[in-house]
């Protein structure tokens, strides 16, 4: 039989079979290397239970790792939708982080900036998010309270993740672009058998033939351990133009003489707010 993981939660999950209905399964094997979204190979165990045989090969993975192990955040997705909000107040580093591993494996990502009726703290979380515009990332301002319909048109003929702190408003859309959500979530908390009816396993839903969105859980940290250096400065998009050309081609563009980034963040081509995140994220932060 085959499937589509529709809820990942530790080595428990559900797939959805082709006539819709739904299965919690196990992997087959001690290692779980499945994300929510994968298609995967299954066969029934009982009334109520499968093992996943095998996962297709994908198009796409959104992962984030730390120096031990990997944890998968989507599988077979297309769009990253970064979901900030005017408050609570949010973290450049966390979007950046997600910026880069949408950018390494080719993930078109849409930043949006959520709970806009908060006109109060607009200007301050515009200003914040300049930066990104800037760099030409697309990004929607919306009030998934009034109006989450306007995210609607971006959603058509993908699939999407939506990540982001907790705390954001990613349920809150999610719960209104999709009214049979609240039910599925329960369903799907109760076969997983989580105990709690909050976000605490990615959940994929469908939307239309061709739309599927993805809500997983606030992230706190997104680890770029799998990245190297230069596939972090890669994913600065803004740094391509200037890659390549320091005097010496190990370098780290912190202190070395003739570095091309440094250059172009002193004539204001690069912003240095921008450059002291690639510091941070590679690691090589100044401590003074
Ligand atoms: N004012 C306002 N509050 C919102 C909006 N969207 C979500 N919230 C509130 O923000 C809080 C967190 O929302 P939730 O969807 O649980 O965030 P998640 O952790 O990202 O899934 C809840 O109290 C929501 O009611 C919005 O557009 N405007
Ligand atoms: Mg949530
Ligand atoms: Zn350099």
């Amino acid at each position: 039989m085959e499937g589509r993981v529709i809820a990942a939660h530790g080595r428990q999950y559900v797939v959805q079979l082709e006539d819709g209905s739904r299965l919690p399964c196990f992997p087959r094997g001690k290692k779980s290397e499945i994300a929510c979204g994968d298609r995967v190979i299954l066969q029934r165990t009982s009334e109520d239970q499968g093992v996943i045989e095998a996962i297709a090969p994908r198009s796409s993975l959104l992962y984030r790792s730390n120096e031990i192990r990997q944890k998968l955040i989507a599988a077979n997705v297309d769009q990253v939708i970064i979901v900030v909000a005017t408050e609570p107040g949010f973290s450049d580093e966390l979007i950046t982080r997600a910026l880069l591993a949408a950018e390494s494996e080719e993930i078109e990502p849409l930043i949006v900036l959520n709970k806009c009726d908060l006109v109060e703290k607009l200007p301050a979380a515009r200003e914040q998010l300049a930066m990104y515009a800037q760099q030409g990332y697309r990004i929607l301002e919306l009030s998934a309270r009034a109006h989450a319909e306007d995210l609607r048109p971006a959603l058509s003929g993908h699939t999407s993740v939506l990540v982001g702190q907790s705390g954001m408003g990613k349920s809150t859309l999610v719960n209104a672009l999709i009214p049979e959500a609240g039910a599925a979530t329960r369903e799907i908390s109760t076969a997983l058998d989580s105990g709690k009816h909050t976000t605490t396993h990615a959940t994929l839903y469908t939307l239309d033939d061709s739309s599927f969105l993805i809500d997983s859980p606030g992230l706190q940290e997104f680890g770029l351990g799998h990245l190297d250096r230069q596939e972090i400065e890669h994913a600065f998009r803004e740094f391509r133009p200037f890659l390549g050309d320091c005097r010496f081609r190990d370098c780290r563009h912190d202190r070395e003489p003739g570095c091309a980034l440094t250059a172009a963040v002193a004539e204001g081509k690069i912003d240095a707010r921008r450059f002291a995140l690639y510091h941070r994220i590679v690691g090589t932060a100044r401590s003074g």
